[in-house]
């Protein structure tokens, strides 16, 4: 039986029990108030509106990220890894996301293998990426290479051909399995073109989908694919509501197949305020410590030159969430690496000493929700570290990750058939009169 067939079969096995429960729940319950809402939230990013189904995982202000019920650390125990040693296995969080179950290290080994063995470009997709300005930002160049894929798409075949809405979700697993096959090749097309002189690497098929990424865009040691397997692990998903997310389920809902609603994921994925943070950070930790003059600020100076740059109108890059009001976890995981792997990096130190200041600084705007950091805060640094220094090619390596979460969630959404979304919008003038029809 192909891989293929062998998850859908076990993903329907699985997923037919919830998939009425769901279906039932939404029939019975229909009239259920989940929430209020206010004007003030509708104009601040619809923040807090409960208006979201999200399976793969959930998100507490406090506690932070559960996969499937599942915290960070207790998957870096219970996931498969390749060493005991080591870090999980993303194959084991893609298939903890999608069946909801804990997997073997025979189902990880089995996603493993088909994810490398199809993760070859096509002619085509090269043809295209190597059509691009190479001083392209990296996160333009990979949204190009998904959609210079998308001809592939299964599922959108299927649709010409008529296929039948109960086995939409069979063509989406498929196009969901190919396209994370490929992710990591294009990944690296991207990073040796622009960074190394066009010299490819060619795939080594006997390695997990994450040593093959770190191999293919030239980085051999392990701890840079120790790092990858947890980077790759960490980054899957935040809950549904996140740009990146909510994007793929938004576009996804209109039946864009997984390329289209992917790519359209990595462009909102691209933004300052969300995945390009990681590029930010690195961009202005360096920056600081030209402007300062050395490798070991003190804390006074750090302080000065986050003040300098509220005071010019910025954020600081990698603090503040819309959901978490606690330091992040995957920030706590990296940073649990570092101590482990990297414990006397200088740049380590530095961001280390920024957790001790930024919040106190952030506290005394007075309108900072969350002062403390966030996953973004601590990625670069570990790069940095395993010598990947070009940092706005940090949010592909988010992106390549962020796949696993927000595909798995899709094939979910596909089996339960859920429709287009469309909220209503309103004019100013409309919800002014609403206003004022209630004070009448
Ligand atoms: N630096 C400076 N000001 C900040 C800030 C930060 N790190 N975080 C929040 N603020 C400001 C907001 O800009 C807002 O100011 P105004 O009222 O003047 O507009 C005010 O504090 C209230 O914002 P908030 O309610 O605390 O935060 P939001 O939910 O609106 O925004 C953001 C959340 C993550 C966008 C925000 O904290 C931010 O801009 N952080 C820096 C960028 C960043 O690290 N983004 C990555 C987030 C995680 C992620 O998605 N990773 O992919």
């Amino acid at each position: 039986m192909s891989t293929i067939t062998s998850l859908q079969n076990k993903f329907e096995q699985k997923a037919a029990a919830d998939h009425d429960k769901i279906i039932s729940m939404r029939k019975e319950h229909a009239d259920f108030v989940l929430g209020e809402y206010t004007l003030g939230q509708v104009l601040s990013g619809m923040k807090g509106i409960q208006a979201l189904m999200c399976e793969t995982s959930a998100l507490d202000p406090q506690e932070g990220i559960r996969f499937r019920g599942y915290s960070i650390p207790e998957l870096q125990k219970l996931l498969p890894k390749l060493d005991p040693e080591g870090e999980p296995l993303p194959e084991g969080i893609f298939y903890l996301m999608l069946m909801n179950e804990l997997p073997t290290e025979d189902d990880v080994k089995e996603i493993s293998k088909y994810w490398v063995e199809n993760g070859d470009l096509s002619e085509g997709v090269k043809a295209v990426l190597d059509a691009i300005d190479p001083d392209t930002h990296p996160m333009t160049q990979f949204s190009i290479g998904i959609m210079a894929m998308q001809k592939e798409s299964k599922f959108a075949a299927a649709y010409n051909e008529g296929a039948s809405k109960a086995d939409y979700w069979k063509y989406t697993l498929e196009d969901v399995m190919q396209l994370i096959a490929k992710l990591p090749s294009v990944a690296a097309y991207i990073y040796r073109r622009k960074y190394h002189n066009n010299q490819h690497i060619a795939a080594d098929k006997s390695l997990d989908w994450s040593g093959n990424l770190a191999h293919m865009m030239g980085f051999e040691g392990d701890g840079f694919k120790r790092l990858m397997r947890l980077y790759m692990t960490i980054h899957t998903d935040h809950e549904g509501g996140n740009v990146s997310a909510h994007t793929t389920k938004l576009v996804g809902s209109a039946l864009s197949d997984p390329y289209l609603s992917f790519a359209a994921a990595m462009n909102g994925l691209a933004g300052p305020l969300h995945g390009l943070a990681n590029q930010e950070v690195i961009r202005w930790v360096f920056a600081m410590l030209e402007e300062i003059g050395t490798e070991t600020p003190s804390s006074e100076q750090i302080k000065k030159y986050c003040e300098d740059t509220l005071a010019s109108g910025r954020v600081i890059p990698g603090y503040g969430h819309a959901v978490l009001r606690k330091t992040d976890p995957r920030y706590m995981a990296q940073r649990e690496f570092a101590l482990k792997y990297l414990p006397e990096d200088k740049l380590f130190h530095t961001i280390s000493h920024l957790y001790e200041v930024v919040p106190e600084v952030l506290k005394a705007t007075g309108k900072v929700a969350n002062p403390w950091p966030n996953v973004d805060a601590h990625s670069g640094t570990l790069l940095i570290h395993y010598g990947m220094k070009e940092y706005d090619f940090y949010t592909v390596l988010f992106g390549v990750s962020r796949a696993l979460g927000v595909l798995a969630s899709m094939i979910w959404n596909r089996y339960l058939g859920l429709p287009l979304e469309r909220p209503k919008s309103f004019t100013s003038e409309a919800m002014m009169a609403k206003i004022n029809a209630v004070k009448a």
